[in-house]
Order: structure tokens, then sequence, then C-alpha cells
């Protein structure tokens, strides 16, 4: 027996399911069901180990205290201009959600525009998009619940603040594109189900459909603009032009940078918007990604990956729409990556490239595409953008490692472009200066070079000693870029902590192609690069295996998962947030039949065999010799529809009937499920702030740390 003693879960070895010839057995399927009584029961008990465990960490208060202190600084989002009134998001602190604020002018007093914090007693509602209405006279802006995808739409005058009396609800993944006579909105609705829909259930997002809504009216005169009955899985995502003119759809039938890319001229519907819209089919095949960018008239510029895994940005004239047409408008670059463009003062893209995950602005010019000029960065990532068309200056918001946020702001008029700071978010008592960022580039199994960030104080004793944590996500085309955090600052100063980020394949930092490379079948690597970090920083002198943590959510969950099977000695601890761990039925659940682009499916015998090789769930296993588990945390919330808590409650339950009863494994097996708590957006500070410090107790305590005063 292990020292601890895990609740003891009922094991069904009746429930066996068939994928082909396959029979696999799936004991705790009884876990699928969130609602019934052995559920909750089986999350309470699995709590009441936790719970006490991580509790007993002596410096739990100390972490949450000095992450506190830390976190207590102000917080500033870029703002933005509607009508002829600026908008911008601010939290003095440690207010639970950030409020909006309206001002006539830069310089001029700001008035509170919509305060989140007062929707609820403990923060969990959230406001997740805003859309303002072309002349700026109203805002609509979506609201979710305890971290929950679902979405309820309100109103709002503009910037006098009144609330109108609108409400849309069953609303998910959707777009909010005004039309600009300011009458109404496009948005996304899911058809009446059967069940509850307040993100605790796990039914499949199917059916999703495009709606008008006119202000003024119920949502039940809402006028269906475009359904595809035949395609359950395809989303609807919809753009009003710059030009107000045309419709622009961008339909995605997974997660996938792809889409079929339809429009609209709203000019020609002679009754209006009142009901099922004709539409111009420009792409109709899912081979490529086009995103919106601007238009003038009927010629529109689109960022695509089309033979461009880089992207590129195109001309496509909506007269005459052909492909052999099209017009290459800025050249995809060998080896950066086009992240995103944005048009501004009427003539003019900035264009935001990633450059060995490192973010460079550039500003072109708009009918030749040629570059104007370059605003430089230091190492790390723009996280915040606004400057639309119509507006003469942009601002954007600057981050890194050890940076908490410089918003620049550039006027666009001129040839000359200077960018002045407009705010520099600063954290008091914290050295900045005696850390360090590093970025090396190490060697995976089969050759690839993978890059790495490395923080960590300056001077370090490369002793092979300190505690590491090594986070990856690895897939879905998304680029971990350097992004600030006062928790992991804690643990590089009190815990003598190195924090470090492996830019693995699955991810975006070098195009589509090195998503390709850890997607479906070539899964596996992303893995491979993951140990090969572990490898590389114990070969290197960072730490040693006892010592190394790792830690993902979501995919990076799933990742967490796989290398601790796979490689149990490498890790001394593994934390998986909200992780995908059932890869033979993560499909069936909420939006999982999105994912299916990078992991492919079970019910396809071919794609079943790479699922069953490393599936979290399904490849548990006692470790060889005197090898056991590294310590392991899974977090979940019982709000969580994105990836439903059932992955982590399965998973935990078989690694405790596989290991619980091994007396090697003396590290723990754990799992913590929160409530009114989801997949991660939309989180309330004091909840966010819990977790983290229960999770470095959780790390504290299994690895043995000391607190460094200091
Ligand atoms: C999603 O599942 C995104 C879900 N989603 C859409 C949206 O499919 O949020 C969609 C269509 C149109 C508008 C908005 C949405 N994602 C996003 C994946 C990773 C992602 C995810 O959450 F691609 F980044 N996963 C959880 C993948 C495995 C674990």
């Amino acid at each position: 027996m292990s020292k601890f003693s895990y609740p003891a879960a009922k094991r069904d070895d009746t429930v066996v399911n068939e994928y082909g010839d396959q029979k696999i057995p799936d004991p705790y399927q009884w876990l699928e069901d969130p609602d019934s009584e052995e559920t909750r029961a089986f999350v309470d008990a699995q709590n009441a180990v936790s719970r006490p465990y991580i509790e007993a960490c002596p410096v739990r208060t100390k972490l949450q205290q000095r992450t506190t202190e830390m976190w207590d600084y102000p917080k500033y989002g870029c703002p933005s201009k509607y009508g002829s009134s600026y908008y911008y998001s601010y939290n003095t602190g440690l207010q639970n959600q950030s409020v909006h604020y309206v001002q006539d002018s830069l310089d001029s007093e700001a008035r509170v525009f919509l305060d989140p914090n007062k929707l609820s007693e403990d923060g969990t509602i959230a406001v997740t998009g805003r859309a303002f209405s072309e002349s700026g006279k109203y805002m609509a802006y979506g609201l979710s619940e305890s971290g929950s995808d679902w979405n309820t739409i309100k109103f709002k005058t503009a910037p006098s603040a009144e609330d109108l009396p609108d409400v849309l609800t069953r609303v998910k993944f959707s777009s909010m594109a005004w039309t600009h006579d300011d009458k109404g909105i496009f948005y996304n609705r899911y058809p009446e189900g059967d069940g509850k829909a307040d993100g605790t259930e796990t039914t499949s997002n199917l059916h999703q459909k495009l709606y008008y809504h006119v202000l003024g009216t119920s949502q039940s005169e809402d006028i269906l603009v475009a359904e595809f009955p035949d395609h359950p899985q395809w989303m609807i995502g919809a753009e009003v032009s710059d030009c107000g003119r045309y419709l622009v759809m961008a339909i995605r039938q997974g997660c996938d940078p792809v889409n079929r890319l339809y429009f609209t001229d709203l000019s020609l519907l002679i009754g209006g918007i009142d009901g099922l819209v004709p539409f111009v089919k420009v792409v109709d095949n899912f081979d490529a990604e086009y995103e919106y960018i601007t238009n003038e008239e009927s010629l529109f510029t689109f960022k695509t990956n089309l033979n461009s895994p880089n992207y590129k940005l195109i001309n496509i004239d909506f007269s005459n729409h052909a492909m052999e047409h099209w017009v290459t408008l800025v050249p995809e670059h060998e080896k950066n990556v086009l992240e995103w463009a944005a048009c501004v003062h009427g003539n003019r893209l900035v264009l935001c490239y990633l450059e060995d995950v490192k973010n460079q602005l550039y500003v072109h010019e708009l009918v030749l595409g040629s570059q104007l000029c370059h605003l430089p960065l230091e190492v790390g990532t723009i996280v915040g953008y606004s400057g639309k068309k119509k507006d003469d200056e942009v601002f954007y918001q600057f981050m890194s490692f050890l940076t908490p946020g410089i918003i620049y702001r550039c006027s666009m008029y001129g040839g000359q472009f200077q960018p002045k700071v407009f705010r520099d978010i600063k954290v008091k008592n914290f050295q900045f200066e005696e850390f360090t960022t590093d970025q090396v580039f190490y060697t995976s199994k089969d050759g690839t070079k993978i890059p790495m960030f490395l923080v960590h104080k300056k001077g370090l004793k490369m002793d092979g000693n300190n505690p590491v944590m090594l986070y990856g996500y690895g897939g879905f085309n998304i680029s971990i870029t350097p992004s600030f955090s006062v928790s992991r600052l804690v643990f590089l100063q009190h815990l003598g902590g190195v924090y470090a980020v492996a830019n693995i394949r699955g991810g975006g930092e070098y195009g589509e192609t090195w998503h390709k490379a850890g997607m479906l079948a070539n899964k596996q690597n992303v893995f491979d690069d993951f140990q090969a970090a572990a490898e590389y920083l114990v070969e290197n002198k960072y730490t040693s295996h006892k010592r190394l943590i790792i830690n993902g959510g979501s995919n990076g969950g799933l990742l967490v998962g796989a290398c601790a099977n796979q490689r149990p000695e490498l890790f001394g601890c593994a934390i998986a947030q909200v992780g995908v761990m059932d890869m033979l039925k993560f499909h069936k659940f909420t939006i999982g039949h999105a994912w299916t682009t990078d992991f492919g499916c079970s019910d396809d015998p071919e794609q079943f065999k790479w699922l069953i090789k490393y599936s979290p769930l399904h490849n548990t296993a006692v470790p060889k010799g005197d090898q056991q588990y590294p310590a392991m945390l899974l977090m979940t919330g019982d709000h969580d529809d994105r990836v439903v808590p059932l992955h982590s409650l399965k998973f935990i339950a078989e690694l405790q009937h596989v290991m619980g009863p091994v007396e090697k494994q003396t590290n723990p097996l754990m799992i913590r499920v929160d409530t009114k708590s989801g997949h991660g957006a939309g989180k309330p500070t004091a909840k966010i702030i819990e977790e983290l410090s229960d999770m470095y107790s959780f790390i504290y305590q299994s690895l043995g740390l000391q607190w460094i005063e200091a």
C-alpha cells in the first residue's frame, strides 16, 4: 500500500466498449454522469484527500500572502475608440473582474461603464466579449457564469451606460457583428436541448446557427440567417465588413486553421434581413484559412495559410472571385509567422509576426503591401491591440516574463512612426533586475531543434538541485509566448525555482508546419519534445529528475498525463490542469468533436490505433523496477464544459486503482475539483490565487522544498 489511502471507487468490469474488433473496458464510465449521487460522492471523497494534504503545507499561507501582495498592482487594457469616446479595462489590483471605463478624451476623467463585480458576490460572472455598434451608440456584451462557455448577450447604450432589456441566451462560440445601421447584431446560438445548459452538462454542441437580433425585439423574433442542417459540426463565424455592405462568413468544422468563405451583399437584400440570406461561395472547402482583414469596395484583403504555412495576405475581388484572380499582397515570410494583421488610418496595415517565439510589429501600406516601418520590441508578446480602419492611431500592449505590461501609443499620421509609452505597468516590491530570461534551442529525439525559454534568478547555482517548473501545451496551432505571472515570480524568488517553457511541436510557433508535425499520427512528437526538454534540463544541471515539475492545461493536461505514463522516472511532480485524458471518448462531450482535427477519432480504425497508444486513461501501468509515478495533481472544475471534468475523474480513479496498492508509490496521486469554476476564462482573481496557492503548496509538499525569505 502507498502511504496515502484513496477513496474506494466502484470498478464496473462489465462495461466494455467496442472499437471495430477491439474491446476496451471502461470501468469508470459511471463517472461520466456529473449529476449522479455516486459521482458527487466520489468528488467529495477525492477533495477530502487532497485538501488536507495541500493545507498541511507549512508555507501555504505565506505563498498566498506573497502572491496576493504582488498581484495587487493596477492592470490596464489598451483604450479603444467607439463613437467619440474611449473605453478601456482597469483592475485596481485584486478586483475579481476588471472594470470597463469610458472617457470623453484620453485626458479626461474616466467613468465606470460596466462593472462585472456588481453582477455577483463572488466574481464568478465574467464579461467574455463585447461589440460596439458602428456609431458607438450601443454595446453588446457576453456574460458567462462560473467559467462556462455558455454566454448570455446583453446590451447597453453608450457612452451613457444604460441597460437595455434585450437578453440573448443559448449562445456559445458566438460572433457579435452589428449591421452598420446600428439596428441589430448577428450572433450564434444552439438549438433548445432536452436537459440543462449551465456548463455542468456534457451533451454535444451541434447544429450551431446564425441569427440576427433586432435591438428592442424579443429573442423569439430573431431571424435565422444561416444554418447547415446536413453539417451538424459546422460553426458560422460572421463579420460585417469595414464598409458595412457585406456579411462575411467563415465556416469551420473543427479547430484546424481552415474555413469555408461565403459572403452576402447586404445592400441587395430587398426586404432587409428577413430570413435565410443567399450567399456567394468564394471558398467551398476546408483547405486553408481565410481571415478577413479589410476591404476597399469589392477588393478584399485576407490573411491566409493557402500554400503558405507561415501565412500571407492576399487580395480577392468579390466581383471576380475565382481563385486564378487572387493576388498576393504581403508574401509569406520564409521563417517568421504572420500572427495577425489590422487595418488602420484608412490605408495602413499593422502586422504582427512571431519570430523565434517573440513578437515583432511592422507597418505596411494597404494598396501595395509594401513595408513602411518596424516598431521594435524587446523579447516578449503583444497581448493587446486597438486601432481600427477609421482610427488614426494605435495602442498595443507588450508583456514578457519580467514585464507586467507596457502600453504604447503610436500615431499613424505621416511617414514617421514614433511609438510613445502610454502606460508602464509596475509591480512593487520585486527586484526585477535580479532575474533573467534566456532562450535556448535543445535537440529532440528525432533531431528537431526546439526553442525553450528559461527564467530564473541571475547567478543561480547550476548544481542540479533547483526546482524547475517545465510548462508546455503542444497542440492546436497555439503558440506559448512570454507572459507575466506573479505566482511564477514567487516560485522563482521564494522557492529558488526556474521556470521553463518548451515550445514543442503541435503549437504555432513555426506556423502550420510546426502544428502539423505534432498532430494526428505525429502526436507522439509532442510528448518526445517535452521529455527531451526534461532531459536537457537535467543534463545541463538546472535540476534533477526528482525536482522537476511538469505542468500544462487542457491539451497541455493531456501532455502531462501522457508524459507521466510514458516516462514516470523523468519527473518529480506532474500537475495536469483541465486535461483531456480519455482519448477514446473526448469527441462525445460538448465541443470535443471539434478536436478531432488535432487528435483524430476512435471511430476510425486507423486513428484508434494512434489514440490507444497514448491516451492517459488507457496507459497507466506500474513503472519498472523501483520507479514510481511522480507526485500527481489533477485539477478540474465543475463548470468546465470545454474539457468536461470526467476526463480527470476517470484518470485519477484509474491511477489510484493501479498505483494505490503499490508499496513503492510513495508520491501522492490526487485531484482537486473546484466548484463554480470552468476551463479558465473569466476566473475571478480570488479563485485564481486560491488555485495557484494550492498548486504551489502541493509542489512544496511533494518535493520537500524550502522557503527562501529575501
Ligand atoms: C476549442 O475547443 C475552441 C472551441 N471553439 C470553437 C471556440 O470551436 O471557442 C469555436 C468556433 C468559433 C468561435 C469560437 C470557438 N479549442 C480552442 C481547443 C483548443 C483551441 C480546446 O479548447 F483550438 F485553442 N481544446 C481543449 C482542445 C483540446 C482541449
